[in-house]
């Protein structure tokens, strides 16, 4: 007999202890462990989290990469609870309210020269998706509807909905969900220890890994390809660093064969590298950018596109009063979210926090370098305000070392984050020498302190 699905009046076998824990399946967690012993956040104000047993915490991770600026910072916390009392919806299809324009006009101030166009999401996720779709209508549109092939990149995180574990390269977001897009490859990851163990910035080693895309062309020619998706610095699958000349000769070569470069600027947008966008940081311009996070410091889901102006003005055609997108969200432009992100640009502007990276990154650098010889410690990677170290793995049991240091950096009262061995720090950019100090300090006692 085929297994069934067991009846909703089954007695639940995986009650938490305390069953107000009960109905929340939450994301991204092993939700029967986290809901016998609990981390939970009740406040947070500059760089520090309060928890549930008003303990403060340090923030090593900007949240989940986003709150660039610091928590609770009054210009954004004004400008939500003004717009909320204000207007608190408009549709965005065929509708607009003003701070929508306005928000786009401030951002393309920030982007690279000629990325000019802004199109809003509601998430990186969802950025992902419209970014693959505008590369797949664009050339459709161009009458070049034969490329249809994505390129990405192994090891790469592009969020969680299908065209994102598509392009996507992390085996675990992947293997349980079928057989995905079609006609997606992926280049082969930058991540080589052998020879750039240790590197300070970017490492010396690997720009010919972009040469990949040479071989796809060879195998499936370029008049399939429609764009090639990469993280300029891959954040969730372990820090790391474009190799020095990687994304020169990768723009080179989409150049060549009229292949779209979209980078997915989700971790490093918004100041993280020590310029507003890591295209800058690296000086390479995409022709298609996603971010999302720090565009509104966290305080509200949001997202966007960037186009180059030339992609906007092919689908610019046709009659003028037919749709020449079929995309857009319900929430594509919420009012909430433009005015928390016109907040969070006062703030980094105000504050010059969208180059503090690149005035920080020595200090930081040379704090977080200073783990090589701490106990398991294998690598060490940095630029700008990120960092990551990489943990041997225990035998048999990938991930469980960089797990154990991250819950006794929390007992600690530090927040980290990791994936897989590898630990990730993205600090807010307000971060002080001495909350890079204690971050260190605490992670080197926790791996002294680990078996
Ligand atoms: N692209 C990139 C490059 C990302 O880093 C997304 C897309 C998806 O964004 P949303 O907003 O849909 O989550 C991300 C998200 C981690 C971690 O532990 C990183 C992300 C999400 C969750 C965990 O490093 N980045
Ligand atoms: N599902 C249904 C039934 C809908 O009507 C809509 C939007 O109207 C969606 C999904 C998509 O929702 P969103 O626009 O918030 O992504």
């Amino acid at each position: 007999m085929s297994q069934t699905i067991a009846p909703d009046s089954a007695p639940s076998t995986t009650a938490s202890a305390d069953p107000k824990r009960d109905a929340y399946w939450m994301p991204f967690t092993a939700n029967r462990q986290f809901k016998k012993s609990p981390r939970l956040l009740t406040s947070a104000d500059g760089m520090y989290f309060t928890d549930d047993k008003g303990r403060q915490v340090l923030d090593g991770i900007a949240g989940l990469w986003c709150v660039n600026a610091g928590h609770n910072r009054p210009r954004i916390v004004e400008a939500i609870q003004k717009q909320a009392a204000e207007l608190d919806f408009a549709p965005p299809f065929q509708m607009a309210h003003p701070k929508a324009f306005e928000l786009a006009e401030r951002l393309v101030e920030l982007t690279p020269a000629g990325l000019n166009k802004a199109f809003f999401t509601n998430s990186g996720s969802e950025s992902v998706e419209t970014a693959l779709k505008m590369a797949l209508a664009y050339h459709r549109v161009r009458g070049e509807g034969s490329r249809t092939r994505l390129i990405g990149r192994e090891r790469g995180y592009h969020g969680v909905n299908f065209g994102g574990i598509s392009v996507g390269g992390m085996v675990a977001n992947r293997k349980m969900f079928g057989t995905l897009l079609s006609g997606v490859d992926h280049l082969r990851h930058t991540h080589d220890p052998a020879r750039n163990a240790y590197a300070m910035g970017q490492p010396l080693h690997g720009a010919e890994l972009a040469d990949d895309l040479e071989r796809m062309v060879a195998l499936h020619d370029a008049s399939t390809i429609a764009a090639v998706i990469v993280e300029p610095i891959a954040g969730s699958t372990g820090v790391l660093i474009p190799p020095q000349g990687y994304l020169q000769r990768l723009r080179e070569i989409c150049d060549k064969h009229g292949i779209l470069l979209i980078f997915d600027e989700v971790i490093t947008g918004f100041g993280r590298t020590g310029q507003p966008f890591g295209a800058q940081t690296f000086g390479v311009t995409p022709d298609l950018m996603t971010v999302a996070k720090g565009l509104t410091n966290g305080a509200v889901p949001m997202g966007a596109v960037f186009a180059k102006q030339s992609i906007y003005d092919t689908f610019m055609q046709g009659p003028e009063h037919l749709i020449e997108f079929f995309h857009g969200y319900t929430y594509s432009a919420h009012p909430l979210a433009c005015a928390a992100a016109l907040g969070t640009l006062d703030t980094y502007a105000e504050e010059g926090l969208l180059t503090r990276a690149a005035e920080m990154q020595t200090y930081f650098a040379e704090a977080l370098h200073s783990l090589k010889g701490a106990p398991h410690v294998i690598d060490i990677r940095n630029l700008g305000l990120v960092g990551g170290v990489e943990l041997a793995p225990l035998p048999g049991e990938p991930a469980k070392r960089a797990f154990s240091i991250f819950l006794d950096c929390w007992e600690q009262g530090v927040l980290i984050r990791t994936t897989g061995d590898t630990i990730a720090f993205s600090p807010p950019l307000i971060i002080e020498k001495h909350h890079i100090d204690r971050l260190i300090d605490t992670v080197r006692g926790a791996l002294q302190r680990a078996a």
